[in-house]
C-alpha cells in the first residue's frame, strides 16, 4: 500500500470512529415533574421514552422532586445544570420562582422548555399547554353544571396554590361561570398539593363547612382521586358528584361506582411524548421558537406558537361510563 493510501485509510477510518464516538453521545433531555409518584407523570414519561426511541440519539432523564414545591424544584434544576444536560421540560410548580436557575441554564446553553405547568416567558424558550387554557376552565364547570339542572354550590379541590396550570384553569372557570353556568355558585377554593393526604383532609373539610355541596371540581388527578374516596367512604355517592381532571386508570372505579359521573383529560402520553420531541428540536435541529413559528411534534402533529410563545397540544376527551374502560387500559 502506498504511504498516500495508507494515510487515506487512516483517516477514514479514524473518521468512522469519530462518528461512533458521536452517536454515542446522546442527547440528553430532563422531563422535570412537579412530583414524582404521580400516575400523571408516570403516563407522560411513557410518551417521552416512546419520542426517545423514536428520535434515535435521545436519552430522557425522568425527574422531579418528592414534595411538589418550587424550591425543591430548583435544587433539580441546579443539579441538571451541573450534570449539563442539553435540554430541560419542565412542569413548574410556580410560574416566577423557578425563573433564575432556568435562566441559569438557558445561559449555559442548555435549551430550556415548560410544558403542564408553565413557566414565565422569560425563564423558558416556549411552553406547551395540554389544551386551550380557557376550554378547560369552561369544561371543568361544564362537568359539574352537566349534572346540577337546578344548580346549586360547587367546590374546587386544587393541586398547590402556585400551580400556574391549575391556577390558569381556575381563572377561566371563574370566568365562565357568571355567563355560561349562572346556577353554579362557587363557594370555595381549596388546595391539596398533589399530596394525596392532604387533599383527602381539604375534601373532608368542604364537606364539613359546606353541607350543601353539590359537586366538588378537581383540576388535579391527585386531587380528583382523593376527593371521590372522601365522598365513597363517607356515604355521599349521590349526593355530592366529583369531577374535573383525572386519569382513567387511576379513576375508573369511582365513574363504576358512582362517585363520578364523568371527568376529562387530554392524552398524557401524548403530552410527555410532545414535550421531548420539541425540546429535541429546539437543542438539536436549532428550531427557534418565536410567535407565529410552527413546530413538529411527531405523530402528535404541530404546533404553533402564540405571541407568549405558548402553544396547545390537543383538546381534552371526557370519559364517563360508557367509554372510561377502554381508556383505563391506555393511561
Ligand atoms: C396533576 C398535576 C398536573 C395536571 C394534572 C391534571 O397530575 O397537577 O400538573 O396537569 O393533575
Amino acid at each position: 500500500m502506498s504511504i498516500l493510501r495508507k494515510l487515506m485509510v487512516a483517516a477514514a477510518l479514524s473518521a468512522a470512529m469519530f462518528a461512533t464516538a458521536a452517536h454515542a453521545e446522546n442527547v440528553k433531555i430532563a422531563l422535570v415533574v412537579k412530583s414524582l409518584g404521580n400516575g400523571f407523570f408516570d403516563a407522560a414519561n411513557k410518551g417521552a421514552q416512546e419520542a426517545a426511541k423514536e428520535l434515535g440519539d435521545v436519552e430522557v432523564i425522568y425527574t422531579g422532586p418528592t414534595k411538589a414545591t418550587a424550591e425543591a424544584q430548583i435544587e433539580v434544576v441546579n443539579a441538571l445544570i451541573a450534570q449539563k444536560v442539553n435540554a430541560i421540560a419542565i412542569s413548574a410548580n410556580d410560574a416566577d420562582a423557578l425563573v433564575p436557575a432556568l435562566k441559569k441554564a438557558m445561559e449555559r446553553g442548555i435549551t430550556v422548555i415548560s410544558w403542564d405547568s408553565g413557566v414565565a416567558p422569560e425563564g423558558r424558550q416556549m411552553h406547551l399547554n395540554p389544551s386551550d387554557t380557557n376550554l378547560i376552565g369552561e369544561t371543568i364547570v361544564k362537568l359539574a353544571a352537566d349534572y346540577l339542572p337546578e344548580g346549586g354550590d360547587v367546590a374546587i379541590l386544587s393541586a398547590s396554590s402556585t400551580a400556574t396550570n391549575q391556577n390558569a384553569w381556575i381563572e377561566a372557570a371563574k370566568k365562565a361561570l357568571p355567563e355560561k353556568f349562572p346556577k353554579i355558585n362557587l363557594v370555595a377554593t381549596v388546595y391539596g398539593d398533589d399530596d394525596s393526604a392532604k387533599s383527602t383532609d381539604e375534601a373532608k373539610g368542604l364537606l364539613k363547612s359546606y353541607p350543601n355541596l353539590k359537586a366538588i371540581i378537581a383540576p388535579t388527578t391527585v386531587g380528583v382521586v382523593a376527593a371521590a374516596q372522601v365522598v365513597t367512604d363517607e356515604n355521599l355517592i349521590g349526593k355530592v358528584n366529583v369531577t374535573g381532571l383525572a386519569l382513567p386508570s387511576e379513576f375508573k372505579k369511582f365513574i363504576d361506582n358512582g362517585a363520578s359521573q364523568a371527568v376529562a383529560l387530554w392524552n398524557p402520553i401524548d403530552l410527555g411524548y410532545s414535550a421531548v420531541y420539541l425540546a429535541h428540536d429546539l437543542a438539536v435541529k436549532k428550531m427557534e421558537a418565536k410567535p407565529g413559528a410552527k413546530l413538529p411534534i411527531g405523530r402528535v402533529g404541530e404546533v404553533t406558537l402564540d405571541d407568549t410563545n405558548s402553544a396547545p397540544m390537543a383538546a381534552p376527551f371526557t370519559f364517563d361510563k360508557t367509554n372510561i374502560e377502554e381508556f383505563s387500559k391506555i393511561y
